[in-house]
């Protein structure tokens, strides 16, 4: 296989587009350093001693794990001297991090969720990070970054991507041409280009969720799901598959390399959280991700990269994945929320009839 260095593929990058030129390649590299760094933490587990709880809180009311704390202070240690940032933003911290005035501030924000699937951590099951790359608003007068500044839509962003700690570690990156997946060689301690032009397969048999929710969930997903559990003997009239990592850099990832849906939807379980993924540092990078792999992102009701953000830690539903699959539970929506949902009916339910009473 023709592989070649991270580095490589940046410059590539520059020449098609000078605009990635200089300062955001060079805090691209500060970014993949950061997990790189994380990667190697995770890697060693129990022998590093970095597993377990840290014995706080985060700003969602999540208990951290130690590594979720290591691995915010890895992104602040490697990306807050290069002078191309002015501010970042993290799940694990509850405001904005300006960039210290002991550093030069740059023109770019960065948000990410440090460990992604850090409840899998201490049982040795694949976690992640996440980032997105957006511009500072330019203040003019050099005036310190405000959380106002990250509060830009998905679409915004200028460049999303995660990290997958798992058998092998790897880096998946979109600057908006296409998205590119590397393998890191530890004997290098380089990201080697190994899966360029990731395309997401337009049907699948595979969806993800979290079933336990079923009875929280809107009833055009309630009804998507039902017809994936009833496959062949049901409309759709072929068996699916589902899986449930419950990391969803790993989820993201399979959809990447062999199709899928992943689905987080709204659900009635706690009424002040309109589902359980984080906007900014979760549901935007990876809908950029799977957008420029051919997929679709969205909230069951509207395009996710056109929500406009109205909180640092806001969350939104997703629904994310094969083009297919994506639309049809777009259209579930559309249909409940037009009243044209037909009474649903499923060998597997007998005669309930999961949708409006009348
Ligand atoms: P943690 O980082 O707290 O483990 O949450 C992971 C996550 O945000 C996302 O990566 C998973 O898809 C989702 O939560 C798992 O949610 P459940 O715990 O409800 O399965």
């Amino acid at each position: 296989m023709r592989t070649y260095q991270f580095n490589k593929f940046l410059i590539e990058e520059q020449r098609r587009n000078p605009a990635l030129a200089g300062d955001f390649s060079m805090l691209i590299s500060d970014v993949v350093r950061s997990c790189k760094a994380i990667a190697q933490g995770v890697s060693r587990g129990s022998l590093a001693g970095v597993l377990g709880d840290q014995g706080s809180e985060n700003v969602q009311g999540e208990a951290q794990k130690k590594l979720d704390v290591l691995a915010n202070q890895a992104f602040i240690h490697h990306c807050e001297w290069g002078g191309h940032l002015a501010a970042m933003a993290s799940e694990e911290m509850d405001d904005i991090y300006p960039i210290p005035a002991s550093n030069p501030r740059g023109k770019y924000l960065l948000v990410f969720d440090p460990l992604d699937g850090s409840s899998n951590i201490d049982v040795n099951l694949s976690v992640g990070s996440i980032f997105s790359v957006l511009r500072c608003p330019d203040n003019g007068d050099g005036k310190t970054p405000t959380a106002a500044d990250f509060l830009q839509p998905g679409k915004c962003q200028v460049a999303a991507g995660y990290a997958l700690y798992g058998p092998s570690a790897m880096l998946v990156l979109t600057v908006g041409n296409g998205t590119h997946g590397f393998t890191l060689d530890r004997n290098i301690g380089e990201f080697l280009l190994t899966h360029p032009n990731l395309v997401i397969a337009p049907e699948t048999r595979e969806f993800a969720i979290n079933a336990s929710n079923e009875r929280f969930w809107e009833k055009p997903v309630q009804r998507y799901v039902a017809e994936c559990l009833a496959g062949r003997t049901g409309v759709r009239e072929k068996d699916f598959n589902m899986r449930w990592v419950a990391s969803m850099v790993a989820e993201v990832h399979r959809i990447l390399m062999r199709g899928g849906v992943f689905l987080y939807p709204r659900d009635s379980k706690d009424l002040g959280k309109p589902g359980r993924l984080r906007l900014m540092y979760e549901a935007n990078p990876m809908a950029m991700i799977v957008e420029q792999a051919g997929g679709l992102a969205s909230t069951g009701r509207e395009r996710i990269l056109d929500v406009q953000p109205t909180g640092l830690h806001q969350r939104v539903p997703v629904i994310l994945g094969s083009h297919a699959e994506v639309e049809r539970i777009e259209r579930y929506h559309r249909e409940y929320e037009n009243g044209e949902d037909q009474p649903f009916r499923s060998p597997l339910f007998s005669t309930r009839t999961l949708f409006r009473d009348d």
